[in-house]
């Protein structure tokens, strides 16, 4: 399986985010990618090269233009404001505010785009969001061109991200543009299988009311996990896309059996569903180590999710995501693609 990878995502670092009441090293940093770049040339999984450069174009079928506008501007504009540190946002228009006025200073444009302070800027943080998406469209041009599969080694990570909002260490919603670019290819449906530890609350937001995107989301509860306020399963989507949203959340503590027997459930309806295309959403936070999470996966399940999604014999796209055990995460992520490439 050929990879693709940027070095661009280094930029993206020492950004500070809030947890429990203090601002920390972002979990989120740049020796996750290293560690998978090197498991990939460990194992031999194949060639692993750098993205082409691509417009906006593909990020705008997905998310709004005045959101998608705002991203490389803010490090310059959190500057000329006289902040540095980490770009983060400062008020939020919850209920009772006004979510319909776009304010000027930086601080509060961030909270109009955002919904949480775990997706702060520093300096490099633009350039490697845009190497992050155009990591996933180069592997998606690859799966497009006839590849079995493909491997987006994106940081930062993207499932999150919504229409016009960033979040949970994501700006562009990689996954969900790489959807949209294989239906704007000539796919006629294509599924979303997510298997972070955490909902993928943007990708489910931007194809809920569609039927020719399905999304299937394997996480934690959300009454007990974040992002808290989407996740549960009573939400199957909206209108024509009713029926087309599927969410297995689990408690604390789930392990391969109980994990495994909700990706047998997803994958049996996302056959059904009959796509041309599967874009995985790839995160190994799932693991028994991981240092933010709570589910009990091993690195001996990885390689079996890869097998069973190998099952689905469908064109596939895997798209990294989380994970915070760096030591193990090029074991686990890249047990994934193997365990798809032997099944
Ligand atoms: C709260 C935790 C963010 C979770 C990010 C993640 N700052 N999402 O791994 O999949
Ligand atoms: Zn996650």
């Amino acid at each position: 399986m050929r990879t693709i990878f940027s070095p661009k995502h280094a930029g993206h670092s020492g950004q500070l985010e809030l947890v429990a009441g203090a601002l920390v090293p972002g979990f989120e940093k740049p020796s996750r990618a290293e560690y998978i770049r090197a498991r990939i040339d460990a194992v031999g999984l194949g060639p692993v090269s750098e993205p082409a450069t691509h417009d906006l174009a593909a990020a705008l079928r997905v998310h709004a233009e005045d959101f998608i506008a705002l991203l490389p501007k803010v490090w310059d504009m959190w500057t000329a404001e006289g902040k540095s540190g980490t770009a983060l946002p400062f008020t939020w228009p919850t209920r009772g505010l006004r979510g319909d006025k776009r304010p000027e200073r930086i601080d509060a444009l961030l909270g109009f785009y955002s919904f949480d302070a775990g997706a702060g800027f520093v300096p490099g943080t633009w350039e490697a969001v845009k190497s992050s998406y155009d990591t996933a469209l180069t592997a998606a041009e690859l799966v497009d061109g006839g590849e079995r599969a493909a491997f987006a080694l994106c940081r930062p990570p993207g499932h999150h991200a919504g229409a016009a909002f960033m979040g949970g260490y994501c700006f562009i919603n990689n996954a969900a543009v790489a959807a949209q670019w294989f239906r704007d290819r000539g796919a006629a449906r294509v599924a979303v299988l997510d298997v972070d530890y955490h909902h993928g609350n943007g990708t489910q937001e931007i194809f809920y009311a569609r039927p020719d995107i399905a999304v299937f989301n394997l996480h934690a509860d959300p009454m007990v996990e974040f992002p808290f306020f989407l996740g549960h399963a009573d939400e199957r989507g909206t209108g024509a896309g009713e029926g087309f949203n599927h969410n297995y959340p689990m408690p604390f503590g789930t392990d391969w059996t109980a994990w495994s027997a909700a990706l047998e459930d997803a994958c049996a309806k996302l056959a059904n569903y009959g796509p041309d295309a599967v874009v995985v959403s790839l995160g190994v936070d799932t693991f028994e180590k991981d240092p933010i999470s709570r589910f009990r996966l091993t690195s001996a399940d990885y390689p079996k999710i890869g097998a069973r999604i190998a099952k689905l014999g469908l064109p596939t796209l895997f798209v990294m995501e989380g994970g915070y055990a760096v030591e193990e995460i090029g074991v686990n992520a890249v047990g994934v693609l193997t365990g798809f490439e032997g099944g």
